[in-house]
């Protein structure tokens, strides 16, 4: 799976490259294409359509800042159980690298969440996370764990 996903940063590399040679940095884009809290077979490392979750997971994987497209909607966070060994498959979505995610507007593109947990964990110390045209709503962590909406782990800007 690492040699795959260091394949799939080297493609997206040379995609970046030719647009844009001065940084050489690595990105992709994610869309996001329902607004269910999916995580079936579907979800490949390869992918580049899938659920929020599903996109979340794979940018995480995939080298440098990344952009999650998410369209007009009512994303309701519902995988609820103990995360153990799969990290960032249940309760809160788990941020460990650069992404923008940007969805249609304010009032447009609403994430909230079912189950009592918050809605984003950022635990990305030194990487840039930023929420474009975007509502997280209604996030309450597990007492007395803290984070709403988003928990910001030390150094995650
Ligand atoms: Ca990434």
């Amino acid at each position: 799976m690492t040699t795959f996903l260091k394949k799939l940063g080297i493609v997206f590399g040379v995609g970046m490259l030719m647009i844009v040679p001065a940084t050489g940095v690595f990105s992709a884009d994610f869309y996001v294409v329902t607004t269910e809290d999916l995580l079936g077979a579907d979800c490949k490392i390869n992918s580049t359509e899938g659920s929020l979750r599903c996109m979340v997971l794979i940018s995480n994987d995939s080298p440098g800042p990344d952009i999650i497209h998410l369209p007009a909607g009512y994303y309701a966070l519902t995988r609820e159980g103990e995360e153990g060994a799969y990290f960032g498959y249940y309760g809160d979505l788990d941020i460990t690298d650069d992404v923008t995610i940007v969805g249609a507007g304010m009032d447009a593109t609403v994430i909230s969440i079912v189950p009592h947990d918050r809605i984003f964990h950022i635990q990305a110390p030194g990487k840039v996370i930023r929420f474009e045209n975007l509502t997280i709503r209604a996030g309450r962590p597990p007492s007395p764990q803290y984070g709403g909406g988003v928990l910001i782990d030390n150094a995650s800007t």
